[in-house]
């Protein structure tokens, strides 16, 4: 079959050039919408079709008519939409495990295109490993999502040289509660001298939580409420090798707030700045926070609330680089609110195990 990929302004559009291009007998295989432009900002939206165009010598029979007709509609048919036709390509090319699956991601608040992309690729493992026909689906998904997925490893420090990292989010998601559990993780286990730095000074409370935690595992603390302070306060801290840095909460619809809060990191000149979200976040939540806090430029994410969340499914879907947003690496995972145990270096296993609500029961089925 000879493939190729148009994109045009409109679904109707690249229609027509595929028509002109390739002729009636063309086949949708696959369908999405795409926007360029970094995370999609300042993009402009078209379509983007893949269309196939069987072997000449096998166009004119009959056969070819009828697999044609599964694999999505050719464009000579008057009687099948184009949308139609996206679906029953969609829903008739993948393996029956896999349509339940689809269904589920979906439901999760994975994107169409995304929940085809993995399964695709389940698919395409799957027969890689000469098993098209049979289980374990679940576990080629997972490791279909898991290629995608970037991972950044642990926060690494040099003892005597001062690693600065901040950890920004919006408010509520665990920032705090994170600092105090890395904070207590590398004194007490990695034996590196640890200074806090906080900057949310808006709230007397927020303050005063930092300051409990530092006085518990007798940390040096300082409170910086303007740019100026900063350079000040981290000298201050002394010889330590790990700075934290927390944050207020910020809206990530609040530019002017986001803004205030670079022009403060910038003074710190952190090494890393880690985006904290929550797996309990809709992925239209998670998106308007990795688009909102783009201008604190995050290396990294940590994701919290893990044992509240009954999918990481939508998560990963938000995190993974797509072709509008080019992913960011996950730095630590939290499960609850336990400091300093409910932590750990995010990792594909924890992160996959709990893909959709009933992923273990499918392994389950999957293994009978
Ligand atoms: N279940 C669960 N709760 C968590 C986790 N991490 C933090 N929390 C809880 O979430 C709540 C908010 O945590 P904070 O650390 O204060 O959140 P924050 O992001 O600093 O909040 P602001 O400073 O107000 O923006 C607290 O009740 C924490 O105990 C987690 O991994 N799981
Ligand atoms: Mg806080």
């Amino acid at each position: 079959m000879h493939i190729r990929t148009f994109r045009a302004a409109s679904l109707q559009d690249a229609l027509e050039e595929i028509r002109q291009q390739m002729g009636t007998d063309a086949s949708v295989l696959h369908t999405r919408q795409v926007r360029d432009g970094w995370m999609g900002w300042l993009g402009r939206t078209y379509v983007e079709v893949t269309a196939g165009l069987r072997d000449s010598t096998h166009t004119s029979t009959s056969d070819s008519l009828h697999e044609d007709r599964t694999e999505g509609s050719t464009l000579g048919d008057e009687h099948e939409s184009p949308r139609r036709s996206m679906f029953m390509h969609s829903s008739s090319m993948l393996a029956g495990p896999l349509q339940a699956y689809r269904e589920q991601l979906i439901e999760a608040g994975v994107a169409a295109s995304t929940a085809d992309r993995w399964l695709q690729a389940t698919e395409s493992f799957a027969a890689g490993l000469g098993e098209s026909h049979g289980p374990p689906w679940m576990e080629h998904l997972q490791r279909s999502i898991t290629r995608e997925l970037r991972l950044a490893g642990p926060i690494r420090t040099q003892p005597g040289s001062k690693h600065i990292v901040a950890l920004v989010g919006p408010t509520g998601v665990g920032k705090t509660t994170t600092i105090a559990k890395l904070a207590a993780g590398f004194r007490i286990e990695e034996r590196r001298r640890v200074g806090l730095v906080t900057i949310d000074t808006f709230r007397i409370a927020a303050v005063q939580q930092l300051e409990a935690y530092a006085e518990i595992m007798d940390l040096p603390m300082e409170v910086v409420e303007k740019p100026a302070q900063m350079q000040p306060a981290i000298e201050r801290l002394g010889d330590v090798d790990l700075v934290l840095i927390d944050t207020a909460g910020r809206s990530p619809a609040s530019d002017a707030r986001i803004d205030q809060l670079v022009e403060l990191l910038q003074m710190a000149q952190p090494d890393e700045t880690h985006l904290v979200m929550a797996a309990t976040s809709s992925v239209a939540t998670l998106r308007s926070v990795l688009r909102g806090f783009a201008p604190a430029r995050p290396t990294a994410a940590i994701l919290t609330k893990l044992d509240e969340a009954t999918s990481t499914a939508g998560v990963l879907s938000a995190i993974t680089a797509s072709d509008q947003f080019p992913g960011i690496p996950m730095s630590y995972i939290t499960h609850g609110q336990q400091v300093p145990d409910d932590i750990q270096v995010a990792n594909a296993e924890t992160l996959l195990s709990r893909l959709m609500p009933n992923t273990l029961q499918s392994q389950h089925l999957d293994a009978a």
